[in-house]
């Protein structure tokens, strides 16, 4: 199979797109599509700072590739999760995450060299890259005194997985940081497969709120939250993939140990079989239902609830009293700093 666009041989063929493309053009296509939702959706503009939440898995790592290199003022933001029973991997996803930045290696294109005088002109980049990107790193250890799994252990969340401690306390730091920071963006590096497949979970249960909530792009509905963008969400899992390796980006394969078995992948499994069925099934599930989304189909059940003031840290929480995150760590007992 050749590259629509040169003579080389394809790396990737995207039946649903009926397209196929050599390293090269499928870098500048993958970044030309990213650019497209960031400016379909409204996500933001090259004067706002973005915040990328990296885990050092492809998607993160290539957003924040795709995102400098597209000359956007995009800065990343690792949580040490302490995860590193049985296997190491949260100490593994910092180092790639570090190594990712400090190489230096968004500055220039990286597709596969085919000869000489294409590394030459492969080295021009997209757009004028000006912006120096930071990494920030909170270490939950270090800085409330426990690791995700001992705090999910002494709390008893999440029957035996540490999910529900570890996704609040994500979510917080997240939030935190960014508007501590004064970013006007959080981005996530969530694909269509991740969409899709949480789609299908609140579709099934008829959760209307959740679905009322699930979007390219969640507003900043009030103070004290950030507005929050997930430019991938209509490529397909196997296009970040593709992405990350024509770019020589080198991330962390394995999933958090504690995603083995979980209920998202169960659903992933099953939608690659409608896929393969049905070429283009998951992207039209998706677009289909924000089509709908759109056209207010689910605006009854986004409830605005009433907020309050976390009386510990300031941000808000639908009960009086301290937040969730406040509550779960006992916040106002350590003598920490929230981030
Ligand atoms: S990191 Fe955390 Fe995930 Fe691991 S403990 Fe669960 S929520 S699976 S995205
Ligand atoms: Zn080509
Ligand atoms: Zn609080």
């Amino acid at each position: 199979m050749h590259c629509r666009k040169c003579e080389r041989a394809a790396v990737i063929n995207m039946r649903h797109h009926k397209l196929s493309l050599c390293g090269e053009h499928y870098g500048e296509w993958f970044v030309a599509q990213t650019d497209r939702a960031i400016e379909k959706y409204k996500m933001f503009t090259r004067e706002e700072p973005v915040l990328v939440a990296v885990s050092g898995g492809k998607d993160s790592l290539s957003l924040w590739d795709a995102l400098l290199r597209l000359g956007y003022r995009a800065d990343g933001l690792y949580i040490g999760l302490g995860i590193n029973d049985p296997a190491p991997y949260s100490d593994v996803s910092l180092e790639k995450t570090r190594a990712f930045i400090e190489s230096g290696g968004w500055r220039v294109a990286k597709n596969p060299p085919h000869d000489e005088l294409e590394i030459a002109s492969s080295q021009t980049p997209l757009l004028a890259m000006t912006h120096q990107p930071v990494l920030h790193v909170v270490d939950i250890e270090q800085t409330y005194g426990k690791a995700i799994p001992q705090i999910a252990r002494e709390k008893a969340r999440g029957q035996g997985k540490p999910c529900a401690a570890c996704g609040l306390t994500k979510r917080y730091v997240m939030n935190r940081l960014a508007l501590d920071k004064g970013y006007a963006v959080l981005a996530t590096g969530h694909n269509l497969d991740d969409e899709v497949a949480v789609l299908m979970q609140n579709t099934l249960r008829w959760q209307t709120g959740y679905l009322a909530r699930q979007a390219p792009v969640l507003p900043a509905s009030r103070e004290g939250l950030t507005r929050k963008v997930k430019p991938f969400c209509r490529f397909y899992e196997r296009e970040t993939a593709t992405y990350a390796l024509v770019r020589g980006i080198d991330y962390i394969y394995d999933e958090c140990p504690h995603a083995v078995g979980n209920l998202t992948n169960f659903y992933k499994t099953l939608l690659n079989q409608l896929e393969t069925q049905s070429p283009g099934a998951k992207l039209s599930f998706y677009l289909e239902f924000l089509r709908a989304r759109g056209e207010g189909a689910f605006e009854q059940f986004n409830k605005v609830d009433t907020l309050h003031a976390c009386e510990v840290c300031g941000q808000p929480t639908s009960a009086p009293g301290r937040c969730a995150f406040c509550r779960m760590w006992d916040i106002e007992k350590l003598d920490v700093a929230v981030v």
